[in-house]
């Protein structure tokens, strides 16, 4: 179905939704975006994305030329005008178009897009059964070289792992950082589960401050479990009683494999599957 995609403050049918080939967004990824969700015609954590949007365009010295709520209303506009009830929005803006050259102050226009439309999900096996991932062997991007805080549209590290986790017959990969240590995988956060208590790493171990993960996060503090924020090894991975991730796409997922080792049981474990229901009827609330 033709969808109506929004370009600053109009909106026109996607086969006439274009940007320049001069556009900086598009010659040197520079640019940011957010993946959101709705459920029910209502958009997902929307204040929660929009601030991280800003704060992405902040890192990279890009003036979103609309406010923080006037980004907030038009998305929600892309999500009514294309009668999406359960569905998926990405909100980009890009540099703008440019000369051929890096000197961002070059470019004009930042383009404000918001594409509103329906989502592939996983696989439901995948969330009855669990998935299997791999290590990656590259790693996340060093946060003094790229912030992965900032959700730019170079995703290339992720997407260098994505092949190697494909390739390995997976749908994700696990990245560790610069020091080792666990960080998340392409494009979703990691948790484990260990004696009773729920561990994640800490965004000073180089991840996106995925806004899933701070509801889940909130949603296991309310529940009474412990959580911590703590440097994690492949090694409390491995020796883990249970593993999931969390994603505006994936929601929750059980992780049962990692290299080819099971996790815990080797099935989906029971705080996983508790989570995964808390969250869903919180999302759907
Ligand atoms: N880490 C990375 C690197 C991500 O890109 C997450 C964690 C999870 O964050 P949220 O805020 O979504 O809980 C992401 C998010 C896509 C797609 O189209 C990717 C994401 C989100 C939505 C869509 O592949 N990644």
């Amino acid at each position: 179905m033709s969808r109506q995609v929004y370009i600053n403050g109009k909106f026109v049918p996607s086969d006439q939704a274009t940007v320049s080939v001069f556009d900086h967004g598009l010659l040197y990824g520079d640019g940011i975006f957010e993946g959101l969700r709705s459920y029910g015609g209502k958009v997902f954590e929307l204040k929660e994305h929009v601030r991280r949007l800003y704060e992405s365009a902040l890192a990279i010295c890009l003036e979103i030329p609309i406010s923080q709520d006037e980004m907030c209303d038009a998305i929600d506009l892309a999500v009514q005008t294309n009668a999406i009830d359960d569905g998926y929005i990405r909100a980009i803006v890009t540099r703008g178009v440019g000369t051929l050259g890096l000197d961002p102050n070059r470019c004009s226009n930042p383009q404000v897009i918001i594409i509103a439309d329906t989502i592939a999900l996983y696989p439901q096996e995948m969330y009855e059964n669990g998935l299997e991932i791999v290590t990656a062997s590259v790693i996340r991007n060093h946060p003094a070289a790229l912030s992965p805080r900032i959700k730019s549209l170079n995703y290339l590290n992720n997407i260098l792992a994505k092949i190697e986790g494909l390739r390995a017959g997976c749908v994700e990969a696990l990245m560790l950082n610069h020091k080792g240590e666990v960080a998340e995988c392409t494009g979703d956060n990691l948790f484990l589960v260990r004696d009773g208590k729920l561990f994640t790493p800490p965004l000073d171990a180089g991840i996106l401050a995925g806004v899933t993960r701070e509801v889940v996060v909130e949603l296991a503090c309310k529940a009474g479990i412990e959580v911590l924020k703590v440097a994690l090894t492949k090694h409390d991975v491995y020796v883990a009683d249970e593993c999931f991730l969390t994603g505006t796409a994936a929601e929750v997922i059980p992780v049962v494999k990692v290299d080819d080792r099971a996790i815990g049981s080797g099935k989906p474990g029971p705080m996983t599957l508790d989570l995964k229901e808390r969250f869903h009827a919180f999302a759907r609330a």
